[in-house]
């Protein structure tokens, strides 16, 4: 609390004493400024896990005085304490001490893969859908159960850019009433190798080269594709990569996997194999690949941005949770695809994936250290009614994130952390240890004890966790090996090829030709092309063709499974909420219009952003038109569609302040920087259209009026109506090639 009776002259003492030039500082405390309420911080419990009562977003600074860690105020913080002003600083001054080793010891080791992550809090609710073939509680119909989720790319440093080409994790935390469960998936189903053994190798070689650690975060070099390309069992995860799936439009629109197949009991203990699947509400939706470069240098926190603003603005992005369900038989496949190897999909046409509950994220972290950071996951924290197969990838999984963690996070009681603390209450007998924050009781950690009055007691085998189903093991002898269902690394990658549109086949061709034409090596080159021949004959030869390269024939022939209409990303059409819409106005654009447009935008869930050649606002009088943006600060990337408001708006204007000209604009008096952006909206296939005589600058940019997915109107309202309805399909995809 604000101590009320701080005066002025009292708190002008406190600051010390006054120097010429120095700003002046708020000399009267008052209140902190509370969190902002899209903001939400853990659940506040005690370490054991039981409620305090403390609000949820606490403040870190709150009271009126500054103090020391150990609570003794200060009144000066400027200097340090020195033996006359110009003296030697002395050793005795603990302030300075204890502030400088504070801040010497305020990074904590970054995550070894996923480093570069965004987070935010929700609330799943089951739909009991799934309640015949799992007793987990937080799955029955209605219950509802708090969530934290963290999305990450793989690859790069924690201060990466967010729209580079890589997978994206998909990490849920639920924090439920029988302890936490997490599903620590990706946004591909699949992945790069089939034994946890390998892990270390496959990071090794995506990560910077360690002689000059680069290049960060990329796949496009040497190393990575040197392993890929020796390990062929990488081969469907790296076609996944370079698809458009590998750079998403939006953390909102990713659907996630668990990849693995997990094992659901039910109360009479009969077993079910099943696949996770996230399928969120928006659609699935990439950026274009020079979209999301440009996007890593203007705007490298993109998707982090994305996400806090849509939930800060009550967007709130939603999934639903479902499963594919596979009956459990000892050979643990499923219309010949091996349940366990990871590298492995099943297509959606042969078992549909049924919806069991849904997803809402409706809070943003109150501090990202202690959440987004500090957050730890774990495919181990199970709850009863799922429980894991021996996917052996999985198996080195159930080992390496505890492991990593001790580390990361100082030591092994990092689920005392708020963000880590299970909701259900803890009584374990894990005692001591580096920062333990509990005050255990009690003198009989250790079971059976006669002294604790005998607690803690067992649960019942039908309410505890970790109850293994009794799943017989074939009598096999110790090997190191794998299942020879295990050896079949090519249908599937050609599955994934057959599945893809025109435009997302281009897509892969296109990213495939970049990446190896960054790598320096040519038997690398010429090894992927081999690689790429056993999966079809055109990408290889489009990609050898923009390498220079002769293309390889397949060494093996080539399987002609059905394609997977559900694997491509472009079909339907999807809602629009929280989509950008550039309105590109000048002093003299239609104003009328622009504050009719804005509310329609509004009112239709999307985000109207005003791009004007300064800052300010336009228009005088009682409402002048608020700018969000200028023409210097503006690129396509940040909008998913554009509308002109009229025709002198982007008459060309060295400093953007020039009055409008007079008389009828000609393309020539286009500004450059409307152009670009113009050329670049709909080089990315994205919907453009204007009103108010908007022609000129269209033609100045070279587009036609009847284009795919350009649209001039008479009226901002019909011009909107277009507009939208080619975004509902997110691109203007005709504007692609259509055929190969
Ligand atoms: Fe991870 N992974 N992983 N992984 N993983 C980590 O754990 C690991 C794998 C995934 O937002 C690490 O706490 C091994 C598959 C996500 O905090 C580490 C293997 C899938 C995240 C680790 C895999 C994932 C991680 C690094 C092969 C999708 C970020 C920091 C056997 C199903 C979670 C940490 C977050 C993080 C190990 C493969 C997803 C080192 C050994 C497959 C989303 O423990």
């Amino acid at each position: 609390m604000v101590q009320k009776k701080a005066t002025k002259a009292a708190a002008k003492k406190a600051t010390g004493k006054k120097r010429a030039g120095k700003a002046a500082e708020p000399a009267v405390p008052r209140e902190p400024l509370p969190a902002k309420p899209d903001q939400q911080g853990p659940e506040t419990l005690t370490p054991t896990g039981r409620p305090t009562g403390a609000p949820r977003a606490a403040v870190a600074q709150s009271g009126a005085y500054f103090t020391t860690a150990q609570g003794a105020r200060l009144y000066e913080s400027d200097h340090s304490l020195k033996a006359g002003a110009r003296g030697p600083v002395l050793l005795q001054d603990h302030h300075l001490r204890e502030k400088i080793t504070h801040f010497d010891h305020e990074r904590i080791p970054e995550r070894v893969v996923h480093a570069r992550g965004a987070a935010a809090h929700g609330v799943f609710q089951g739909y009991g859908t799934a309640a015949k073939i799992t007793k987990a509680a937080f799955l029955a119909k209605g219950v509802e159960t708090p969530v934290f989720v963290r999305f990450s790319t793989v690859l790069g440093s924690r201060g990466s850019a967010d729209t580079v080409r890589d997978t994206r994790g998909f990490a849920t935390k639920f924090y439920t009433g029988e302890g936490t469960f997490d599903l620590v998936g990706n946004n591909i189903p699949v992945f790069f190798i089939q034994d946890a053994v390998k892990f270390p190798d496959v990071i090794h070689a995506g990560k910077p080269h360690p002689d000059r650690e680069i290049p960060q975060a990329q796949s496009a070099h040497d190393t990575f594709w040197d392993f890929v390309s020796l390990h062929t069992e990488a081969t469907h995860h790296t076609l996944w990569n370079m698809s458009d799936r590998a750079i998403p439009r939006s953390f909102r629109m990713m659907e996630g996997f668990g990849v693995h197949t997990f094992r659901l009991v039910n109360a009479k203990g009969a077993t079910t194999l099943v696949k996770f699947h996230w399928k969120p509400k928006l659609g699935v939706h990439s950026m274009v690949w020079e979209e999301a470069q440009l996007t890593g240098g203007m705007d490298p926190d993109f998707h982090r941005r994305d996400l806090a603003d849509a939930i800060e603005a009550g967007a709130h992005p939603q999934w639903e949770l479902g499963i594919q369900t596979f009956p459990d038989t000892p050979e643990q496949s499923f219309e010949g695809i091996d349940l366990l190897d990871p590298t492995k999909i099943v297509p959606e046409e042969l078992a549909p994936v049924r919806p069991i509950g849904l997803m809402t994220l409706n809070a943003n972290p109150a501090n990202y250290f202690a959440e987004t950071e500090q957050v730890a996951f774990h495919p181990g924290h199970l709850v009863p009614g799922i429980d894991v197969t021996d996917d052996p990838l999985l198996a080195g999984r159930l080992f390496s994130y505890l492991d990593t963690q001790i580390s990361r996070l100082g030591g092994p009681n990092f689920g005392q952390l708020p963000i880590n603390r299970p909701h259900a209450p803890v009584n374990d007998m894990l005692r001591d240890g580096m920062h333990q924050t509990a005050v255990h009781t009690g003198t009989a950690p250790y079971r059976p004890n006669s002294l604790d009055g005998g607690c803690p007691f067992l649960a019942g085998a039908d309410t505890g966790a970790f109850i293994e189903a009794p799943v017989a093991l074939p009598a096999a002898a110790k090997v190191r090996d794998a299942s020879a269902s295990f050896d079949d690394h090519f249908s599937q990658p050609r599955l994934f090829w057959l599945s893809m549109t025109v435009v997302e086949r281009e897509h892969i061709i296109a990213a495939y030709t970049f990446e190896l034409g960054k790598c320096e090596e040519q038997v690398v080159r010429e090894r992927v092309l081999a690689v790429l021949a056993n999966i079809d004959p055109h990408l290889c030869g489009e990609v050898a063709a923009g390498l220079g390269l002769t293309a390889p024939a397949a060494t093996q022939p080539l399987t002609e499974p059905d394609p997977s209409p559900a694997l491509t990303q472009i079909r339907g059409t999807w809602p629009l909420d929280g989509r950008v819409i550039g309105i590109v106005a000048g002093p003299d654009a239609d104003l009328r219009g622009v504050k009719s447009l804005r509310a329609a935008i509004v009112k239709a869930g999307m985000v109207p952003l005003v791009i004007a050649p300064t800052g300010g606002s336009l228009g005088t009088g009682k409402s002048p038109v608020a700018v969000q943006r200028t023409f210097a600060a503006a690129r396509s990337i940040e909008f998913d569609a554009l509308l002109l408001a009229g025709t002198r708006a982007v008459a060309a204007d060295a400093h953007g302040t020039r009055d409008a000209k007079a008389g009828t604009p000609q393309p020539g008096d286009c500004d450059p920087r409307v152009l670009l952006l113009l050329a670049e909206a709909y080089r990315h296939g994205k919907a453009i259209g204007g009103w108010n005589g908007s022609a000129p600058a269209l033609e100045a940019a070279g587009i036609a009026e009847d284009d795919p997915g350009v649209a001039l109107a008479d009226t901002p309202a019909a011009a909107l109506k277009h507009v939208t309805a080619s975004l509902a399909e997110h691109r203007a995809w005709n504007r692609f090639p259509t055929a190969i």
